[in-house]
């Protein structure tokens, strides 16, 4: 399960992908710095594993990861190849979900249209995104035609659907505004861009904090209209920040007046978006885990997540949520009080749920 991060060159993709992951993607202030896809882990915050650890005090406290990628920046004209053409698209065919960066920050970084507009370099994406989904669509509906003929009735419902899609991706129609849910899943082996959850990422500058700029105005404006998620982070901020503990960098955007990091509302957003959830493990005085499971995962194969011998063993689940566990202060006297409940394979895994499997 992987997000992909998209956008303008030198907007500052590679520099939000630092912040994020402990990637070490180069960043400079050239546009295509990035040819080659940066591929990184981000954990993903939780109080509630904070609030484990100080109760267990374990030697590890080990939090869920998602994964995300960092392509080369997206120019007009790149379905047709200019730039790095759309060659590099295919990599991120594959994502869940995509993140797009519009720079905001005005400062000295040259920009591949010559001024600083987000609203503007956003259209240009979402247009290279459509016509790049065109040309896959356009591909598919020759195919769909043929196995129609020859009788595939199956074919029939996706070439429907398909047809749908080229009307409104050359009218410049959003696709997600034309497909329902049903239809989007039917066709999700495509990997149509345009039909991926977004997260709009704004890059902004440290003074957008206390004085917004007119582009960052205009732009919330446009999210806003357009129905669309939009995150506001200082990149380059953000990516100093890493190297300073947790607690530290809590302070430090305290100060600035920021509540909560924009990297970390990013990470809980696009974990949403995954359609994850997150259950614990707690090995006795060891580690204190965090597992992301997609909704809708059995007991039993969320033991399999933890190790395969517990999925081919599997005998029952013990589960107490973590505010029971909180609550009761220690996992012993939670049992005692018969607090923990007993699972089979079949029961689907809770948000916040601390699993015990037994196996043999
Ligand atoms: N002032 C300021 N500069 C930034 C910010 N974010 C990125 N930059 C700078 O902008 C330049 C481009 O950043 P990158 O992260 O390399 O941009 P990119 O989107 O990955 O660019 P490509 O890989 O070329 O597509 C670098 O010089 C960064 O240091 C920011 O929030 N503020
Ligand atoms: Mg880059």
């Amino acid at each position: 399960m992987q997000v992909g991060i998209i956008g303008l060159p030198n907007a500052g993709k590679s520099t939000l992908f630092n912040a994020l992951t402990k990637g070490g993607a180069r960043v400079a202030n050239f546009p295509f710095c990035t040819i080659s896809p940066n591929v990184g882990m981000t954990s993903v915050p939780d109080p509630r594993l904070e609030k484990l650890g100080k109760l267990i005090n374990p030697q590890r406290v080990t939090p869920a990861e998602i994964e995300f990628v960092d392509v080369a920046g997206l120019v007009k004209g790149a379905h047709q190849g200019e730039g790095l053409g759309n060659e590099f698209l295919s990599k991120i065919r594959g994502v869940d979900v995509l993140v797009e960066v519009a720079r905001c920050f005005e400062e000295g970084i040259s920009h591949p249209e010559g001024t600083v507009n987000p609203v503007r370099d956003i259209q240009i994406i979402e247009l290279e995104l459509f016509l790049s989904d065109l040309e896959i669509v356009q591909r598919r509906l020759t195919k769909l035609n043929k196995l129609v003929k020859s009788g595939v009735k199956e074919a029939k419902e996706k070439l429907i659907i398909m047809e749908k899609l080229k009307d409104a991706l050359e009218k410049g129609e959003s696709p997600k505004m034309i497909c329902s849910k049903e239809e989007q899943k039917l066709i999700k082996e495509e990997g149509l861009l345009s039909l991926k959850p977004i997260i709009y990422v704004a890059n902004i500058g440290e003074e957008d904090l206390n004085f917004p700029s007119s582009s960052l105005v205009n732009l919330r404006k446009y999210i806003l209209e357009k129905k669309e998620r939009m995150i506001e982070v200082c990149a380059q901020l953000e990516m100093e920040l890493r190297e300073f503990p947790l607690e530290e960098q809590r302070e430090f955007v305290e100060s600035m007046g920021i509540k909560i990091k924009g990297t970390d509302q990013l990470v809980e957003e696009a974990y949403h978006l995954l359609n994850l959830i997150t259950f614990f493990t707690v090995t006795g005085g060891e580690e204190v885990k965090a597992w992301p499971v997609r909704k809708g995962t059995s007991a039993l194969q969320a033991a399999g997540k933890v190790h395969s011998d517990m999925q081919k063993g599997f005998i029952r689940a013990e589960i107490i949520t973590v505010s029971e566990l909180l609550r009761f202060k220690s996992l012993k006297k939670a049992r005692e009080e018969g607090k923990l409940t007993v699972e089979g394979k079949d029961y689907l895994v809770k948000d916040g749920d601390i699993i015990h499997f037994r196996f043999n």
